[in-house]
């Protein structure tokens, strides 16, 4: 595990003067045994030449090394126009009656929004039946190719998640494995995910936050948490552990694996932090029904899916 780990603090301290325990709690657990220790597991990718889609060696080298890496500008700035305005009036497009039956998307809503404002959507599961956008961008070859050096030739869209975190609005995300949640729906941790910056990203937005090297920690037990969106997670408040925030422009991606211990904060600003994440895997790794060919990208699909 790779946080760095000071001593623990002094168990004879009065509290008004103890620093910040150094040794977060998620340490002390035991991973469970039924799962790989590393997610996703290490394959020999052949780095991207200057130029071309895919990630080059010394990204790779950060990927497995902190279990997560910035790609700057995966997305243009034209892309990026085009997601604004698919953005554009989702939360009012979301809240008309039937909505999520019509586009056959599932919508989680910010849950203390303050009094008297109108609803906003907090995630949008499956963005790519509702942004064309964000359709293309699953597909495009700048986003597989990474997929392949991380996955292999054959490549399936797990989800896509669109996170709206509204200016002043948008919730904090708790300390989570994403493996948390998806061990009831597929095999293997051999997920990545490709979270798309919409809009830029820093602390006052609530950007990104990773545990570099928690890719080696496990499958860690799940810790309950009062949230309809976000119930699975880890102890623990944003500040209580070392972590690295990865502030980032419009188009950056951030790649991670589906064990690396990540959250982030509110957002406090009156700046939009709106991101979508596309999680990527191999077909296959479903443990109930095939995913449906639609989510087919590249390479051989699941020979069950329909
Ligand atoms: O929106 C965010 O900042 C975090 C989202 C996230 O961690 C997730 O969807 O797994």
């Amino acid at each position: 595990m790779a946080p760095p780990i000071a001593a623990d603090h002094d168990a004879g301290m009065s509290t008004a003067t103890a620093p910040a325990p150094s040794i977060p709690a998620f340490a002390r657990l035991q991973p469970d045994p039924a799962f790989p220790l590393i997610a996703p597991q290490q394959l020999p990718a052949i780095p991207a030449a200057s130029g071309q889609p895919g990630l080059d060696a010394s990204q790779l080298e950060h990927f497995h090394s902190r279990g997560w890496v910035l790609v700057p500008g995966l997305a243009d700035a034209a892309t990026v126009a085009l997601l604004e305005q698919e953005c554009e009036g989702l939360h009012e497009r979301m809240a008309e009656p039937g909505a999520d039956e019509r586009d056959r998307v599932h919508v989680s809503w910010e849950e203390h929004a303050e009094p008297g404002r109108p609803r906003r959507v907090r995630q949008l599961m499956h963005s790519q039946r509702v942004c064309p956008t964000i359709d293309a961008i699953s597909r495009s070859e700048a986003v597989l190719a990474i997929m392949r050096q991380l996955i292999g030739p054959d490549v399936c869209l797990f989800h896509s998640k669109l996170m709206m975190k509204a200016a002043r609005e948008g919730s904090f995300t708790p300390w989570h494995q994403d493996y948390q949640y998806w061990q009831y729906e597929s095999l293997l941790p051999t997920q990545v995910n490709c979270m798309l910056y919409v809009d830029g990203a820093d602390l006052g937005n609530g950007c990104l936050r990773m545990v570099d090297g928690t890719q080696r920690s496990g499958l860690l037990p799940i810790h309950r948490i009062a949230s309809k969106s976000f119930s699975i997670g880890l102890e623990g408040g944003l500040d209580d552990w070392p972590s690295t925030p990865i502030p980032a422009n419009p188009g950056d991606a951030i790649i991670f694996g589906s064990y690396v211990i990540h959250g982030s904060g509110p957002n406090t600003s009156d700046r939009h932090r709106r991101a979508n994440t596309f999680a990527f895997d191999r077909p296959g790794n479903a443990r109930g029904e095939a995913l449906p060919l639609e989510f087919h990208r590249c390479g051989r699909p699941d020979p069950r899916s329909r």
